[in-house]
């Protein structure tokens, strides 16, 4: 057997500050929706992984929550945590910024990446919308002097413009090993746990603005029967006013994310979905170790 023909697999970190587009990269790199989107800062709240699966590289991808600033409340401090353990847990990082921004969060990511011992390849994202193209070069070379970074590519996620192009470079510095997981295994999270987020997806999309920032969604019964999928779920808020701003007139505005849900997760598991929200409120939940523990925001990777 030669070099070429050796099966190469490994871990491969998805980081930057909110908003950078992370979790779309991992979508996108993966041909499937696993990790929830939006425009909202703060979406990611878990370590997921995402599994792709060629003829010769098995890429474990872990996306992360973005790292962020101002970090004293639990929430924060957990999701700050979740991506500063991911770094040196993998065998390459992705490191993503915006064409062409560098602000103070991401230099505070970067001065993170300066201490992991891994190769770190830096992705410009989002050069789709990059109107004055010649910026890019000057900004590559900025970036070039604040760390030797194994590789730089300007990519855009959500267009797909240079995915392959960064396949290629990740599977450059992945080891040489067997494939860990089964070639048709996309995602280590189960169903029960991608129907949370995906109505947590809604609610983040449907409430914009409004949106408390201390939401989070229990799904309390997942339960396939013969002719559909019986799940119940609870949206837990933290105040009785935030309560109805999720129900919404009428609770018109639940009944849209219970829709839009239920299609989402249909179509996630393929057959039809009987979905029952209810709104409840659980106060301090989110500054709380062990609320957060009980709600699934455990430090495990398999949480
Ligand atoms: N124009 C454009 N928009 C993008 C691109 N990649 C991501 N976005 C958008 O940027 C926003 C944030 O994307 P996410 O993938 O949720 O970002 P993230 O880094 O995972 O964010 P957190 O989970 O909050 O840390 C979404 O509205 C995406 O549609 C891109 O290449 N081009
Ligand atoms: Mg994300």
């Amino acid at each position: 057997m030669n070099d070429e023909t050796k099966y190469r697999c490994g871990y491969v970190g998805l980081i930057g500050r909110p908003n950078v587009g992370k979790s779309t990269l991992l979508n996108h790199m993966i041909g499937q929706k696993i990790s929830i989107t939006s425009h909202k800062p703060q979406t990611t709240r878990h370590r997921i992984l995402g599994i792709k699966t060629t003829d010769t590289t098995q890429f474990v991808f872990v996306d992360t929550p973005g790292m962020h600033q101002g970090g004293k409340h639990a929430m924060s401090r957990y999701l700050n945590r979740a991506a500063a353990s991911t770094m040196n847990d993998v065998d390459v990082v992705v490191f993503l910024v915006e064409a062409v921004t560098f602000n103070d969060e991401d230099a505070r990511v970067l001065e993170k990446l300066k201490t992991v011992d891994v190769p770190v390849i830096l992705a410009i994202n989002k050069v789709d919308r990059l109107v004055d193209k010649e910026r890019l070069l000057p900004f590559i070379a900025e970036m070039s002097k604040k760390m030797d970074f194994a590789d730089v590519l300007p990519v855009s996620a959500l267009k797909d413009i240079n995915l392959p192009a960064i396949e290629q470079t990740i599977a450059k510095y992945l080891p040489e090993s067997e494939p860990f997981f089964a070639e048709d295994q996309i995602t280590d999270r189960s169903v029960r746990f991608l129907a949370a987020e995906i109505i947590r997806e809604k609610l983040t999309r449907i409430l914009h603005q409004e949106l408390p920032y201390n939401l989070t969604v229990e799904i309390e019964q997942f339960k396939p029967e013969k002719e559909q999928t019986l799940i119940h779920a609870v949206i837990w808020v933290e105040r009785d006013n935030q309560k109805g701003i999720v129900i919404g007139k009428k609770g018109e505005r639940l009944k849209e994310i219970g829709t839009q849900s239920r299609l989402d997760i249909a179509r996630l598991i393929d057959g039809r979905v009987h979905l029952e929200l209810w709104v409840k409120v659980k106060e301090g939940w989110s500054d709380d170790e062990r609320a957060l523990h009980s709600l699934g925001y455990s430090d495990d990777l398999k949480s």
